[in-house]
Formats: structure tokens, C-alpha cells, sequence
């Protein structure tokens, strides 16, 4: 079998790719390990930055995501009791979008299938890539239901298969270089069906740990809890969750938690990785298959997005003649990723400088605090990096 293009992965980025080819004429095969039902149903990110949803939109990938996503124009921190609401839109202009993961999953699945009649095949196993430094790699697989072994003959391999895949592993170990860091910090990741206790995002730093609200839906909530890195979830009972969210979270004047039953309850050791270069040969990688980013300042989605518009349309322009786009690819996505990466360190710092148990830490966590509160300047460079607007529109 042939193809111009096999994508690896139908998550965020590889549905992306996938469709912006499709709508171009170039052919591509989308191979996916899990079922259809189950991406649809993962629940992960929720925050969309403004560029990317404009982005979305011109390739005609956002119209459920605008008519239902929620706009969020400000954030809150608490601290030392307080609350201090921050407004990122009268500062910027810009707004977040939110909007669950798996219902931009579900959207970009639907066009690519059922609207644009695109290949793709679910249940996949095996994976593996051959050739990728020749003119002509394939990719084989087998078969979910017939357990048969099928080899697609291709131009290029695009590598979307997150961050526990394969095509990463596919670049021999002389040719990347991955930069890893680790926080030595979990977060315990809980969605509750509940609605919001607050209808922005809300970020507590207290001396027993972090703690975090994420409004979702009207009906379902992410909330975190610092804890130690490989906890054990289930050592967090629903009375713990609660009891621990509102002491974190408690500030004068705010309104109490609005509690709910716990639906999923992960706990996420925080780690960052960067693979560089991002392609080998014939093969390139996009999303967290190429770069992790712990969800410290919901990055992780803006970034496979951005790699998702920066390859498809280098693939395309490559159909049309010119490969420009391609030869430059790596390099182009790096700038945002480190640029998120830098921010998230950054970030971290604020939320888990209060308990790590350091006076001087919480010293200078609680200035970085007050300056956003007291400078504009200052006030602005945050709002910017928050929302992805510091690398430009
Ligand atoms: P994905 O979404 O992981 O998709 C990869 C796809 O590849 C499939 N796959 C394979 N297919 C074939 N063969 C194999 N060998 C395969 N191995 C894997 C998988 O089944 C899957 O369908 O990667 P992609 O497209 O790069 O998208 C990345 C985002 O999903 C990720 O960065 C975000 O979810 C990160 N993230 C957040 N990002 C944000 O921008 N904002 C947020 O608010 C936010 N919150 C989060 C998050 C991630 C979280 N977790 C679970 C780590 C919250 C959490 C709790």
C-alpha cells in the first residue's frame, strides 16, 4: 500500500495534521493504537490559547470549539488568605478559550473521517518504522481486528504519537539529544463532577502545597493537589481531597468549594523533556511526542497544536514544490517549546515556593506574587507568557 504521508497517532496533533493535508489533496493514513470511543472519551487539557483557536479556525477545524468553548479574562491567586483576582484580557486584549480535550478530539475525528473522508485505523498494534533515512520509509502495523501484519509504503513518517509512543524511539541514540527536568513534585490530577467553585482559574500557593481549580464544563471541574512525586492515589480518599482543597484554597470573602464526586484521581509526577532535532530523515515528530511539558501553565495542547500547523503545512507547500518549511521545521516549533518551557519553570516556582519548606523560598515566591499585583510592566510580561502571546499572534 501507498501513501504520501502515514501520521502516527490520532491525538491533538496527528488529527491536525491529518486534516490540514486532507483539505490540501496530499494522502495521508492516520494510525491510531486506541479505539475511536476512547480518544473521544480521554479526558486531558482544557485550555486552548487565542491563537490557536484562530489558527483552528482558518483551516476550518473550530466551529463547534467557538460556538460552545467557554473565554476566560482572568485568573485568581491566592495567598496568605487572600485573593487576588488577575486580569489578563484588560492588560492584553487576549483571552484563553476553554474547551475539553476530548471534545476537540471528537471535532477533529468527525472532519477528518466523516467530513473530509480521510484513512484512518484504530486498534493498531505493533507499530514500527523502517528506512527513515532513505527516500522511501514505510511504516508497518498490525491489523486490531484481523491481527494480520500490513506494511504503507510513504514519502514521510509524522510522528504524533505522544509521550509514551514509539517513532520517538525509532531515531538512533547518536542522532538526538532529549534535555529532561524534573521538578521531584506531583500533582495529584482529580476531575470532579461538580461545577466550578469559581468561574475562573484559581491558583492557591499555602504552606502544605499547591492547589489548583480549572473550570472544565458546567458540570465537570479539574482541580490538583501538589503531593509527593509516585503517591499513591488511592491513599487520597474523597473526605482527604476535599479537606486538603479547602484549606488550600481558602481565602476571605471566597465562596465555598462546590464539591462533587471525584471521577478520575492521577497522580502526575512533573517532568519536562525536549527532543532535539525533532526529525530524522524522513521521520518528523510533533506534539509530546517530540516535547513534554508538565501542566503547570496548561501548555502541553498549544504546543503539539502549534508543531500540528508548522509540519502540515510544510508538507503541503513540500506537495506544491517547495521545502523550505520543512528543512526549517525543527527549528521553528523549538522557539515556542522553550519559550513554555521557561515560562513553566518560572511558573513553578511561584506555585511550590511557599511549601517547600525554605523561608527564603517563600520569601521570594511571595514577592514574585505582589510584583504581578504591583507593577504593570511586570503584570503584563505575565499575561503575555500566560497566554501564549510573548511569541506573537
Ligand atoms: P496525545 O494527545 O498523547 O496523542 C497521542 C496519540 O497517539 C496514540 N498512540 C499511538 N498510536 C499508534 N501507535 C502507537 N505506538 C501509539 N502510542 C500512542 C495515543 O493513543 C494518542 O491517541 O499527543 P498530542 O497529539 O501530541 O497532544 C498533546 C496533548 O494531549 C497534551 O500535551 C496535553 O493533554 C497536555 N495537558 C494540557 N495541555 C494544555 O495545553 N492545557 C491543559 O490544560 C492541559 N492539561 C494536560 C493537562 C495533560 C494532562 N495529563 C494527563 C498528562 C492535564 C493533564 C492531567
Amino acid at each position: 500500500e501507498r501513501s504520501s504521508v502515514v501520521v502516527v497517532g490520532a491525538g491533538p496533533a496527528g488529527l491536525t495534521v491529518g486534516n490540514i493535508l486532507r483539505a490540501a489533496g496530499v494522502d495521508c493514513v492516520v494510525l491510531e493504537c486506541e479505539s475511536r470511543t476512547f480518544i473521544e472519551r480521554r479526558p486531558r487539557a482544557g485550555v486552548i490559547e487565542e491563537w490557536a483557536v484562530r489558527a483552528l479556525d482558518r483551516r476550518g477545524l473550530a466551529a463547534r470549539l467557538l460556538k460552545h468553548a467557554e473565554r476566560h479574562t482572568a485568573c485568581e491567586f491566592r495567598f496568605a488568605g487572600e485573593r487576588h483576582r488577575f486580569g489578563y484580557t484588560e492588560l492584553t486584549g487576549h483571552h484563553h478559550f476553554v474547551y475539553p480535550q476530548p471534545l476537540l478530539v471528537t471535532d477533529l475525528v468527525r472532519e477528518y473521517a466523516d467530513v473530509r473522508g480521510g484513512d484512518i485505523r484504530f486498534g493498531v498494534r505493533d507499530v514500527r518504522l523502517h528506512d527513515l533515512e532513505g527516500e522511501r520509509p514505510s511504516v508497518s502495523y498490525t491489523c486490531g481486528d484481523t491481527g494480520q501484519r500490513r506494511v504503507l509504503h510513504c514519502e514521510f513518517v509524522v510522528g504524533c504519537d505522544g509521550a509514551r509512543g514509539v517513532t520517538r524511539e525509532a531515531i538512533p541514540a547518536g542522532r538526538v539529544r532529549v534535555a529532561r527536568h524534573d521538578y521531584g513534585i506531583g500533582w495529584l490530577a482529580l476531575l470532579a463532577q461538580a461545577p466550578p467553585s469559581a468561574d475562573r482559574v484559581l491558583f492557591g500557593m499555602h504552606e502544605e502545597g499547591f492547589a489548583g481549580q480549572m473550570p472544565r464544563s458546567p458540570e465537570v471541574t479539574r482541580y490538583y493537589l501538589q503531593c509527593p512525586p509516585g503517591d499513591d492515589p488511592e491513599g487520597w480518599s474523597h473526605e482527604r481531597v476535599w479537606t486538603q482543597l479547602r484549606r488550600r484554597l481558602a481565602a476571605e470573602g471566597a465562596a465555598p468549594l462546590a464539591e462533587g464526586e471525584l471521577i478520575e484521581k492521577r497522580v502526575l509526577d512533573m517532568h519536562d523533556y525536549v527532543t532535539e532535532p525533532m526529525t530524522y530523515g524522513r521521520l518528523f515528530l510533533a506534539g509530546d511526542a517530540a516535547h513534554l511539558v508538565a501542566p503547570i501553565a496548561a501548555k502541553g495542547l498549544n504546543l503539539a497544536l502549534h508543531d500540528a500547523f508548522l509540519l502540515a503545512d510544510a508538507l503541503v507547500a513540500h506537495a506544491a514544490g517547495d521545502s523550505s518549511g520543512l528543512e526549517g521545521y525543527g527549528e521553528a516549533c523549538l522557539r515556542r517549546v522553550w519559550d513554555y518551557q521557561e515560562f513553566s519553570q518560572w511558573l513553578s516556582e511561584v506555585y511550590h515556593g511557599a511549601s517547600a519548606g525554605d523561608p527564603f523560598r517563600t520569601g521570594t515566591t511571595l514577592a514574585r506574587l505582589r510584583r504581578l499585583f504591583t507593577s504593570r510592566a511586570a503584570a503584563t510580561a505575565f499575561a503575555e507568557q500566560y497566554l501564549g502571546a510573548a511569541e506573537g499572534y
